[in-house]
């Protein structure tokens, strides 16, 4: 019986793919996002999103390690992987399955409020995660970030309104600042945003444009609005070619 159940659990980790420490190679966001900046005018997250809680299911038996290699394959400087079950229909499994089968720097997003989640993320492999200012209160985030940043994981920090992102910059200024376009209570995109608050944001701080981008129109215009690297889930899951929506 004993030999069975051992022989279950190692079979159980083999499911679970959960990788060694030591045979995680980690690649820097930031950097492979400034490199691709100053290449393109602007870098590309693209996201691995099953689902979102506004349209439901965006595609179907969604198979995220073929998508990732095709994202990286077609010039994304970074994956981005929805992590959360209930809302988004992700995993941990996804994540840990994307960066086994990419180069690029992978983005854990998900509603990060507790530092086990943090551990966690370095534990799967992530090489960063989002903080969302919304649900964290400044000296909180501040807190978290730094906890990331000792277990080896970089942070984007997103928020949406001026108040928020003055609030926290009172106490914290991120190096990596994402202006979601997206209004979390209402599910609204508005491209519009990240020129509303990139004047705010400061200098040394690079700005990550997230959410409502569909066309290179709408990619031109954040990259002319300051922000230095685009984040894109819904265009992308259900066409599939980051390439469409570069601007050249
Ligand atoms: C992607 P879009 O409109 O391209 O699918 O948006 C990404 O910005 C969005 O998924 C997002 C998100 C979040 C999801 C931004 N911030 C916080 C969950 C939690």
């Amino acid at each position: 019986m004993l030999n069975e159940i051992v022989a279950r659990k190692k079979e159980d980790l083999n499911f679970f793919q959960l990788p060694r420490r030591e045979e995680v190679k980690h690649h820097s966001i930031k950097q492979s996002l400034a490199f691709a900046s100053n290449r393109d005018g602007i870098g590309l997250i693209a996201e691995i999103k099953r689902a979102s809680p506004s349209k439901g299911m965006l595609a179907e038996n969604l198979d995220v390690v073929e998508r990732a290699k095709a994202y990286e394959a077609g010039g994304a400087d970074a994956i981005s992987v929805l992590t959360d079950g209930p809302y988004f229909q992700g995993s941990i499994m996804d994540l840990i399955a994307v960066k086994q089968a990419v180069n690029v720097p992978v983005l854990r997003k998900d509603f990060i409020v507790d530092e086990r989640q943090i551990e966690e993320s370095a534990r799967i492999g992530a090489d960063a995660i989002l903080l969302i200012a919304s649900i964290l209160e400044p000296g909180h985030l501040k807190d978290m970030a730094e906890m990331a940043s000792a277990v080896g994981l970089e942070t984007l920090v997103e928020v949406h309104t001026e108040e928020e992102l003055n609030r926290l910059l009172d106490v914290y200024t991120p190096s990596l600042i994402g202006i979601n376009n997206r209004n979390l209570q209402t599910f609204t995109t508005d491209t519009t945003q990240t020129r509303a608050l990139s004047a705010s944001v400061p200098v040394d701080s690079f700005i990550v444009s997230e959410s409502g981008i569909h066309s290179p129109e709408d990619a031109a215009a954040v990259t002319k609005a300051g922000a230095k690297a685009m984040l894109i889930g819904e265009r992308l899951v259900s066409d599939g070619d980051p390439k469409t929506t570069i601007p050249d």
